[in-house]
Order: C-alpha cells, then structure tokens, then sequence
C-alpha cells in the first residue's frame, strides 16, 4: 500500500506499531486497547503512515489522490442560547447588548448579498437555543432558502436543537425532522456532540442532551433517509481514552444506522469562556486525532479537517493523516471565532484549491453529500 521505504519503516520488527499496519491492510477491525496503544506513541510519522494507508485500503483507486471541498455559508440565525456550555463564547443572553436576532427576510438577505450565491452548494445552518425561533421560524427559514437559492442543499441544525424545539413544541423529534425535511433540510451538521463521556459533560455541559439521545436522533435521521456528520470537540479536560470511546460511540451507531459521511475533530478554543486553557491541544494532538478517527472510523467514508479550528498549515498536513475533507469556503464563522481562533472568516475557492494542490493532492469540489461538481486535476485546473 505505501511506497517501499515506507513499507519498510512501518514493518520493520523494531517498530511496535507495525502489526496494525498488517491488521488496516488486511481490512481488520481496531479495537479500543489497539487504538489507545496508538495513540500513546510518539512515532508520528508510524501513526500517519496508519492512518493515510487506512485511507487508501477503503478509497476506490481512482480517487486516491483527491481531497473534497464545499462552497458554503454558515448562517448563524441567532446568538441568544439558554444552554450555559462552559466552552461556548458565541452565546448570549437574551438582554446582552451584543444578542442578536435575524429574521427569515434578513436571512435571505443576507445571502442575497454574497456575490457567489449562485455558485453556493450548501447552507451550513446553526443556532442558539431560543424560544422566540421554534419550528414554525425554522419551517419558514427553510422554506424560504429552497424557494430563492433552490441549487443549495440545507445542512441544518444540530440534534440539540432539534431536541430542544421538540420539546419546546411538545412534539417527538421524529416530527420535527418530518416537518423540516419537507420543508427543505436536506442532512444534519455534526455539532453539539463535544466530548461524549459524561464525566466531562457534567464539567462542562451539563444541560446539553446526553450522549446517546444525541446519537439516537442522528439514527432516526439516517432512518428518515437524511445523511449526517459527526464531530469531537478535544480539548475539554478529556483523556485520550474518553476521545477514543467517543469515536467508538460513532462507529457503533454507524454499524447500526449508516448514514454518517463525515467525522470532524474539532480543537477547543478559550477566550471569553469558562474551559481552562491549559486543556488547550497541541498540534501532535490535533494530528494524532485526526489519524486515529481515521483508522478507528473504518464504516465511515471521510475525515473532515476545519481549517477554522485548526488553520491552513496544519489542514494541509492533516492530509497525510487520515483526512480527505477541508471544509469549506464558510464565508463567516462567528463561534470559534468568537473564542479566539486567528484564522480568518472565509477561504475563496481559489484559495481552498491552492492549499490543496499545493499539499500534493487534487482538490475536489463536492456537494454536501458528496457529488463531484468538479475535478480540479491539471487538466481542469
Ligand atoms: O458544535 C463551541 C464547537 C461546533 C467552541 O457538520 C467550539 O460539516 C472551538 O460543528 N472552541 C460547531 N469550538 C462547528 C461544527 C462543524 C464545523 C464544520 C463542519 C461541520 C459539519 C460542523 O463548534 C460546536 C462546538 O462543538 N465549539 N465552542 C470553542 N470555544
């Protein structure tokens, strides 16, 4: 699978990580003490070469070589959130002078005003939670969006919202994700799920819904035919061990319901919330995340990197760690930017397309659900 020098580093008898390289090639499971047993080494360049050689053994030959990107738009209806996540700089209080509120008409407007509206493939839509915008606002929103940009696919709403506008509706989350399908949402964004242990929930989230109604309402999407993602915020105060399980917690629900396309481990940031800093990942971290997501993850097709979070350079270099996804052109991002990450707002196209080609890959334009729109090779280039 990989190149002869690499081959002979990786299976080299001196090298301890060498039997997982046998076990990935030939298409074997890894279990949990497997991966801790990863994840606790320092040989990095033996981790990536796990990873990216899980990468090849499940991508079809002719696709080896390409890295997916999305033209998207991040809509932030609302800040105001009644959930106090101790992480979460993007909240506020219904009376902060910094609350804001958009309605169904400022949200059209909003994107009316990007000048490549016509050229977007996905709304990647989440909120705080706000009484004052239940499933009617959301209904109208969605109805709204197909009605004046009907090319772009609906990524909305996480399974905490949609808990919370069921309950706040009185209705089952089956109904909600019935009424907002027809209305528009086309698949569901992997947020909300942090860290899934409940000894650091109760740290630091106390009042967010716990880790298996999060992936029972990620099922019942998957059974209603809609796709979705699946994220890990590091960072929190968990150990290796609680990361490792929560990647386990997803591959177990894809064994059951199959509909997750993409797994995101997202970084912590720390200004202006209540998480201490010094949980805050290395870059080692970041990597070792993404490639054992990768190797653990054998029943899910992608491993998104958010330049966002984690910047351009390190994004680039993740690519030889198990990931074949950067997200996304984004336009504007107001929740890690709110707690400090440096990156900026939004990546052109071409910018996205550079960073790829120039970390050696061909960069792919794809849709939400992963339709080629478009093949950058040095041909179409
Ligand atoms: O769910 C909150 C996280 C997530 C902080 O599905 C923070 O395609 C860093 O879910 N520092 C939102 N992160 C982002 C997200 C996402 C991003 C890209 C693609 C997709 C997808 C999903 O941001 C939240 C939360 O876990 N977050 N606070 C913080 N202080």
């Amino acid at each position: 699978m990989a190149t002869a020098l690499v081959e002979d580093y990786i299976t080299r008898p001196s090298n301890p990580l060498s039997r997982f390289y046998r076990k990935i090639v030939e298409g074997e499971r890894i279990s949990r003490e497997e991966a801790v047993e990863i994840y606790q080494s320092y040989d990095l360049l033996s981790i990536g070469i796990l990873a990216d050689t899980a990468r090849i053994v499940r991508t079809p030959e002719a696709v080896r070589n390409h890295v997916y990107w999305v033209h998207n738009f991040h809509i932030n209806p609302t800040n105001i959130c009644e959930a106090n996540c101790r992480f979460c700089s993007f909240k506020k209080g219904p009376k902060s002078p910094f609350a804001y509120v958009m309605s169904v008409d400022d949200v059209v407007e909003m994107v009316n005003k990007y000048p490549m509206k016509d050229e977007l493939s996905e709304f990647h839509v989440v909120s705080g939670l706000y009484d004052q915008q239940g499933l009617a606002y959301y209904r109208d929103l969605f109805v709204a969006l197909k009605k004046n940009f009907p090319h772009v696919h609906i990524k909305g709403l996480t399974a905490v919202e949609l808990d919370y506008i069921a309950k706040l509706e009185g209705i089952p989350v089956e109904e909600v994700l019935t009424i907002l399908k027809e209305a528009g949402l086309g698949s569901l964004p992997g947020g909300g799920a942090e860290v899934f242990a409940e000894r650091v929930r109760q740290l630091v989230c106390v009042d967010k819904i716990p880790a298996a109604e999060w992936l029972r309402i990620h099922g019942l999407a998957h059974q209603m035919g809609m796709q979705s993602n699946a994220t890990l915020l590091a960072g929190l105060g968990e150990t290796p061990e609680e990361r490792i399980d929560h990647i386990l917690a997803i591959r177990e629900q894809q064994d059951k319901t199959g509909g997750f396309m993409t797994f995101i481990p997202l970084n912590c940031y720390y200004d202006n919330n209540a998480v201490d800093a010094s949980n805050a990942l290395t870059g080692v971290e970041n990597l070792k995340n993404f490639a054992i997501s990768r190797i653990l993850l054998d029943n899910v097709p992608h491993i998104k990197s958010f330049w966002i979070h984690i910047g351009e350079k390190l994004s680039q270099v993740s690519l030889s760690f198990g990931v074949d996804d950067i997200d996304g052109t984004v336009v504007q991002e107001k929740i890690a930017h709110a707690a400090g990450t440096d990156t900026s707002q939004a990546l052109t196209k071409a910018e996205l397309i550079n960073m790829i080609h120039k970390a050696g890959k061909i960069p792919v334009e794809r849709d939400t659900v992963y339709n080629i729109i478009r093949v950058y090779d040095s041909v179409n280039a």
